[in-house]
């Protein structure tokens, strides 16, 4: 049975058994609730990549630290649908689109991402977009458009967030994941283990999405990827056995959902995935890049799965396929919205310290 009242102490304690009781709990909780050779596959897709005017502390996207990622326009629907076509044919379910925004604004460039989501959906493949922040209205255009899941992470607890970022709230990511959760679009939601959180951040972010109701269709569990230029450059890489924990725990207090080993699997030997997907882990993103960093090759994944004897997941098996509805049939038009997202402009000395380096470096 899934729970909703999950609290900070029982995650903690689930979190610090020993690890041959949690991979035990967690890997029969597993098999009761999915098929336990089946893994789903996600490949990324960067459509418009830097130049993002927020401040997440982790990430190589924002404009403001200096990194040597190269930055991009939106791509061109006849890219993205080459791309998808590849894809599909390497043995993936679902594209994810990810943009370097902070909000979606109405407009022709998103007009152009909804497009690209009617032209995925006709591949019958899974469409998931990461665009940052959307309203109700846009949600309902993106589902009527096709979408089947979103990709909105609350990346740390409440209290830990404020120490990564400050150009937006937490709330502001829990008002986007209802926006998503009043359309007809699964959620996407997870985090980051890494950024120097303590064990009780990681718990209140499993609080914090074990208790959304319902919970988040799919749950991705990013290790840190420490990229020079941004203020999280120096942090330690997690080691295999917080990833094991983190996913085993994961699976535990979300019991249907789909857990995905996301940023760092290539600091993660064979034998460490393995691992994960035996204490729960059944989704990856595939691709040789994340979205500005390396990833697996994708023949090496599938090598994998032919050494563990695990089997792609096909598209639509856990949902049906949303309809598409084309531009012209649209009953939801765009309202040009103003909406006011919180920007509460705290100061994070290592986010100004990154910042002010890479003013001296330009
Ligand atoms: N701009 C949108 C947003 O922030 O929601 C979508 C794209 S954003 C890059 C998607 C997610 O990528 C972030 O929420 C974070 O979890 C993850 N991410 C970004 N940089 C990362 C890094 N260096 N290591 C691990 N995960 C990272
Ligand atoms: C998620 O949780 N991880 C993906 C996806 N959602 C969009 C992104 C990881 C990005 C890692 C850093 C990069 O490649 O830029
Ligand atoms: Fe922008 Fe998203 Fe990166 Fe934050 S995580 S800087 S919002 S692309």
């Amino acid at each position: 049975m899934t729970r909703n009242d999950w609290t900070k102490e029982e995650i903690l304690d689930i979190y610090n058994k020993p690890l041959m009781e949690l991979l035990y709990e967690a890997a029969t909780i597993h098999r009761k609730h999915h098929d336990p050779n089946k893994v789903q596959v996600s490949t990324l897709l960067s459509i418009k990549t830097g130049g993002c005017p927020e401040d997440c502390g982790y990430c190589p996207q924002a404009a403001r630290y200096h990194t040597d990622i190269e930055g991009n326009d939106l791509m061109s629907v006849s890219q993205v649908k080459a791309q998808a076509l590849r894809a599909k044919a390497s043995g993936s379910s679902r594209v994810c689109m990810g943009a370097a925004w902070r909000n979606v604004k109405d407009g022709q460039e998103f007009d152009n991402v909804l497009e690209m989501v009617r032209t995925i959906n006709k591949l019958d493949m899974e469409v998931c977009c990461t665009l940052g922040m959307v309203t109700e209205n846009q949600a309902q255009r993106l589902a009527e458009a096709g979408l089947y899941a979103y990709n909105h992470n609350l990346d740390s607890s409440e209290e830990y967030y404020k120490e990564v970022i400050s150009t937006r709230g937490y709330q502001d990511r829990l008002d986007t994941i209802g926006n998503v959760r009043k359309s007809n679009v699964t959620v996407c939601s997870g985090g980051i283990i890494g950024m120097g959180e303590s064990l009780e951040d990681r718990a209140g972010m499993l609080v914090a999405l074990a208790t959304l109701n319902p919970q988040p269709e799919s749950t991705p569990i990013n290790a840190l990827v420490p990229v020079e230029g941004t203020p999280l450059e120096e942090q330690q890489k997690v080691s295999i056995w917080e990833m094991l924990r983190m996913v085993a725990t994961t699976r535990i207090v979300m019991p249907e959902t789909q857990v995905r080993l996301s940023a760092g699997r290539t600091d993660m030997s064979r034998e460490g995935q393995a691992m994960c997907f035996f204490a729960g882990a059944n989704s990856i993103f595939a691709g040789d890049k994340l979205l500005t960093t390396p990833n697996p090759d994708v023949n090496e994944d599938m090598e994998m799965f032919k050494l563990l004897g695990l089997e792609p997941q096909k598209p639509f098996e856990k949902k049906s396929q949303p309809q598409t509805v084309s531009a012209e049939e649209s009953q939801y038009k765009p309202l040009g919205e103003k909406p006011k997202w919180s920007r509460p402009g705290h100061t994070i000395e290592r986010n100004v310290e990154a910042k002010q380096k890479a003013k001296t470096k330009v």
